[in-house]
């Protein structure tokens, strides 16, 4: 089996300080977490940035800025901006960070229900324009999937020539899809071959969804974005305890830890000049 990709999403747009304190908000903390993350294991930082109240941004330049000390604490790392960005957002805020030319950037691929009154929304309008424009600037996709309606969308966007191939999904189970075996095996068999997917189990799914990526083939995300917990009830001390644990199911279930290289290879991103 080839070997896996931890993404960390550090930060996300959603959990806060309150949820737990490590959350980090400041482009220090910002800098920290991905550290921490980076150390454990982690090749991708997938990232949402905040004004230091904890506000989310999609501004350009507190992106430049985080993304710089990123790079100086972990300096291999594979950056992943969101264009996601926090629910109510234009397209035009979100669509920032691309503009700064990371090696990839997230591309969600369905409107779908975020809790309360949130709807996140993505018009066929709004992915086909995002996808061309990564696409002009040379950025790979993570293809953002929170039900398998949004995986077919994709597909049919890659055939009408809007994504490229070899395509890489985020399965993101237990917003809107459960968090199951069943589920994860028909979504991750409904993309094409030679795709690659990674998994991202929400709340208590976190390490369920985990081990059954990496027994499955696929690749895992972990992270504040997601889940706040280490074990039932117990607040994780970094976005690093949270990796430190996938390294070991990986380690107990005969999986290697793919290093940002060897992550870009097995990506078909560039080589680093
Ligand atoms: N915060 C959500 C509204 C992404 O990063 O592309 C969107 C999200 C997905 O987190
Ligand atoms: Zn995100």
């Amino acid at each position: 089996m080839e070997k896996l990709i931890i993404t960390c999403a550090i930060c996300g747009a959603e959990v806060t300080k309150e949820n737990n304190p490590n959350v980090p908000y400041t482009i220090e903390e910002i800098g920290r977490e991905a550290e921490s993350a980076y150390k454990a294991g982690a090749s991708i930082i997938h990232l949402h940035v905040r004004w230091d109240d904890g506000t989310p941004t999609q501004d350009k330049e507190r992106f430049r800025l985080c993304m710089e000390e990123i790079r100086r604490r972990c300096p291999d790392a594979i950056i992943q901006p969101s264009t996601g960005g926090a629910v109510g957002m234009t397209d035009e805020e979100r669509l920032q960070p691309v503009e700064l030319l990371p090696e990839m950037a997230t591309l969600d691929c369905g409107t779908l229900n975020f809790g309360g009154n949130e709807i996140f929304v993505n018009t066929e309008t709004t992915i086909k324009n995002f996808a061309k424009v990564m696409n002009e600037k040379g950025i790979k996709p993570e293809i953002e999937v929170f039900d398998k309606g949004m995986a077919d969308l994709a597909v049919k966007y890659h055939k009408q020539g809007y994504i490229q191939a070899p395509m890489h999904f985020d399965f993101v189970l237990g917003v809107q899809m459960n968090a199951t075996l069943r589920d994860l095996s028909y979504i991750s068999e409904s993309i094409p071959a030679g795709s690659t997917w990674t998994a991202a189990g929400i709340g208590k799914h976190e390490f369920t969804m985990a081990a059954a990526a990496i027994v499955m083939g696929g690749h895992v995300r972990v992270g504040f974005e997601d889940n706040v917990f280490i074990s039932k009830g117990k607040i994780a001390k970094s976005n690093g305890e949270l990796v430190e644990k996938v390294v070991k199911l990986a380690e107990e279930l005969g999986r290697e830890i793919a290093t940002p290289d060897e992550a870009r290879a097995i990506l078909g991103l560039k080589e680093r000049k």
